[in-house]
């Protein structure tokens, strides 16, 4: 069916069941003219003597991905996308309790409103595979279209709350044996099962349900609050104090407690208050922010340009980043040329390809024949002599620039002249990398960028892929395409020291040890990073996972390219002449038990610390340390970093202040609910910002204050009330 682009839903009659296909591509999401148009289809089946039944399908092969989120941005509609919920309650209940039998045919995805609109109906038919969930929490929201008090009726309680707080979609073919799918049927007889399904219930053959008023699958009244409680303790030990999970358990109890009508209402007031709370307009953001990162002007908006296949990728050792880049290369049906410099290593770097594999299997998310067949994929080298079957390598040696140089000079000449060049690099600037090929790199420099993965690389799921000036749309586009088929989000980003990501990451650490140097407690300041503020593990216990001797390395070069704003202490050096690296070697600022590797404070550290804070001496001698609460030490770590991520955005190094927001989501462990970096900025008002640094900057010794200096974006933000997410008018492009 040739659908149009305005949101409608189309009526025929097929057998005396009127088909009403929701349309609006890409996916028939749920705009508030479409679910107009839903409920007069439905009116007018109703109506429509010659119709006994009717079926609710989606156009484009797909059903229904829930309300449109676009119009949650939409400033006309108020907060909550202005949805009436009168008539999207009247089309469930017409569904589901009109005159004549509902069903709902389902291919592709049935999420959020979507799954609702097919839960008002008396049955629902799927395709295999195609995935039925309610993800509204991860936009901040709650389900609002009944979605609380149906899906609890057909899956049971603890089923339904389970998928409503982990927004995880399920297969139809779990959701067959839940009793949230009533059949299964192949795609070209979906429709036809459906009618005979809508016609059997019209006749009597089949029992026609109404799911808002079962009983047969809640718990006694006692047993479903105790559950409904159990819930409420994980969601607050996971979400660390937001309201939306909560909103969405006491529209589950209202409805448990006096009935699905009484349920509805409560779930119309607790969308409601979800909807005007700033985690929903963060969460939103994200969503769109992370779909904007695949289109870059100039790239992806070049008429004619394709990505071209890669289906041999080569990968420069099979250390940690290396191990973990083949295994997601190869997990997406890529074939691996896997090269190290000797035996010994490369059995290290297959093993550890192995390994990931197994702890896939473990987890039950593949299984060991797939696994066999994934590794089939990777084969070992030990020269370049395979390198010209390569379409793009990925080179993750060690960050020794002498080193990557010669690596490049020898890849120009055993590779393809059409094959990529790219290093995972973390910091080092990509022409330097470059720079040892013939005539300097410049032959080869359309062909080069920085493929940067975050380790663990099978895992973490964004890909930062750095251009230069000289990188060609061609070559970016393709690395595009590839981080889409290993599952990666991708954010390209211009070329400089750290780039976009490392960027802000360095002054995380520098604040959190120029706080440790004026005598805070390091142990504390973890505490109030990851616990009030949210982020997965605060800076030191960061630092131990990365390694003292990593930090120290990639702290060397933002000394050398930031002198200016750079904070150099004592502490991660000494560190590291202690061999206190981390977790690899037992200890670093916490000690790690060697059998469960847990990490708890050591008091062995306090003479490194004192040692540090003498010599760094930021207090006048025998002054205490300055009083700060949780929020000035949350305050004065995470400015800094706004401070460099504005310099990021004003630089051009990210293209959309959003890509930022994304990239320290994904990378950084930003909390989603806060919408990312430079969004959470423009809430908490660049004029704080600036004035806070400023305190900030007074509390240290002058050659200090660099540190905290606002950069002319920042301040100009302050000055004018310019949103920070604005961008710079004329970005500094590299
Ligand atoms: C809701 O339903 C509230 C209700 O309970 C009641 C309220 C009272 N709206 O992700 P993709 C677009 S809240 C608008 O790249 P994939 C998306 O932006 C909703 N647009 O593909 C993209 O557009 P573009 C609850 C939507 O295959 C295009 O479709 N539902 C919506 O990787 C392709 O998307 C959700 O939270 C939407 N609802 O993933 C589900 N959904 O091409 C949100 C998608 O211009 N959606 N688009 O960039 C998803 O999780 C994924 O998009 C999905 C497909 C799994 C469906």
């Amino acid at each position: 069916m040739a659908a149009s682009k305005q949101p409608q839903a189309l009526y025929r009659v097929e057998d005396g069941v009127a088909i009403i296909t929701l349309s609006y591509p890409p996916l028939n999401a749920l705009h508030p003219q479409l679910l107009r148009s839903l409920f007069e289809a439905a009116q007018r089946a109703h109506a429509d003597p010659a119709v006994k039944a009717l079926v609710v399908t989606g156009a484009n092969g797909n059903f229904c991905p829930g309300f449109d989120i676009n119009q949650f941005q939409n400033p006309d509609q108020g907060s909550g996308g202005g949805i009436d919920n009168s008539i999207n309650e009247a089309i469930c209940k017409y569904l589901e309790s009109g005159p004549k039998p509902s069903v709902a045919a389902i291919q592709g995805v049935a999420l959020g409103g979507g799954l609702e609109v097919a839960m008002g109906c008396n049955a629902r038919l799927a395709v295999p595979g195609s995935r039925l969930g309610l993800p509204e929490l991860q936009l901040g929201i709650l389900p609002g279209f009944g979605g609380t008090q149906r899906l609890p009726r057909l899956v049971g309680l603890a089923k339904a709350a389970e998928m409503m707080l982990t927004s995880a979609p399920i297969k139809a073919e779990a959701g067959l044996k839940l009793g949230l799918v009533d059949a299964l049927a192949p795609p070209e007889q979906l429709l036809a099962a459906a009618r005979a399904y809508a016609l059997d219930m019209a006749a009597g053959r089949r029992p026609r349900m109404a799911s808002l008023h079962r009983t047969d699958r809640l718990p006694p009244l006692a047993e479903a609050l105790a559950m409904v409680d159990m819930a409420r303790q994980q969601a607050a030990a996971k979400a660390r104090g937001l309201r939306h999970p909560q909103l969405c358990l006491d529209a589950i109890q209202a409805g448990i407690e006096h009935g699905g009508d009484a349920g509805l209402a409560a779930e119309g007031a607790a969308f409601a208050a979800a909807a005007s709370l700033d985690a929903h307009k963060a969460l939103v953001h994200i969503f769109f922010a992370q779909r904007s990162t695949k289109k870059v002007k100039g790239v992806t908006d070049v008429p004619g340009l394709k990505p071209r296949p890669m289906r041999v990728v080569a990968v420069l050792g099979g250390g940690l980043m290396g191990s973990g880049i083949a295994t997601a290369l190869a997990l997406a049906g890529i074939r691996v040329l896997l090269k190290e410099i000797n035996q010994q290593f490369l059995e290290g770097g297959m093993g550890r390809i192995k390994s990931n594999l197994a702890s896939r299997v473990k987890k039950g998310a593949m299984s060991q024949e797939a696994a066999a067949q994934v590794l089939g994929r990777v084969t070992g080298v030990l020269d370049y002599s395979s390198f010209g079957e390569a379409d793009m390598v990925i080179e993750a040696a060690i960050e020794d620039i002498k080193l990557k140089q010669k690596i490049f000079a020898d890849l120009e000449k055993a590779c393809r002249p059409d094959c990529i060049l790219s290093t995972n690099t973390s910091t080092i600037d990509i022409e330097l990398v470059g720079a040892g090929m013939e005539a300097g790199g410049a032959r080869s420099a359309p062909r080069l960028l920085g493929a940067h993965f975050f380790s663990p690389a099978h895992v973490m799921p964004l890909l930062e892929i750095v251009r230069t000036k000289h990188t060609s749309a061609q070559c970016l586009l393709d690395t595009l395409a590839l981080a889409t088929a290993i599952k990666k989000t991708p954010v390209v980003v211009g070329n400089c020291t750290g780039f976009a990501v490392n960027r802000v990451f360095f002054p995380y650490t520098m604040s959190a040890v120029m706080l440790a140097d004026l005598g805070l407690d390091p142990y504390r300041i973890d505490a109030a990073v990851a616990g009030r503020f949210g982020m997965p593990m605060g800076p030191f216990r960061l630092n131990d996972l990365v390694g003292s001797d990593i930090g120290l390395h990639v702290g060397a070069n933002f000394v050398t390219s930031f002198p200016e704003r750079v904070y150099v202490s004592r502490l991660i050096p000494a560190l590291n002449e202690a061999k206190r690296l981390g977790e690899k070697t037992g200890k670093g600022f916490y000690k790690f038990d060697p059998k469960t590797r847990k990490a708890s404070p050591d008091p062995d550290l306090a003479p490194l610390l004192a040692a540090s804070r003498k010599e760094a001496a930021l207090l006048p001698e025998g002054a205490k340390a300055p009083a700060l609460s949780d929020a000035d030490v949350l305050d004065f770590i995470f400015f800094p970093v706004v401070n460099e991520g504005c310099r990021v955005v004003a630089e051009g190094i990210v293209d959309k202040a959003a890509d930022l927001d994304v990239a320290s989501v994904m990378a950084m462990g930003f909390p989603p609910v806060k919408g990312g970096l430079i969004f959470w900025a423009d809430l908490v008002g660049a004029p704080r910002i600036v004035a806070r640094l400023r305190q900030f900057a007074a509390m240290v010794p002058p050659q200090h204050r660099g540190f905290f200096e606002p950069c002319a974006y920042l301040e100009e933000a302050a000055r004018t009330g310019r949103k920070l997410s604005a961008g710079p008018q004329q970005a500094a492009r590299l």
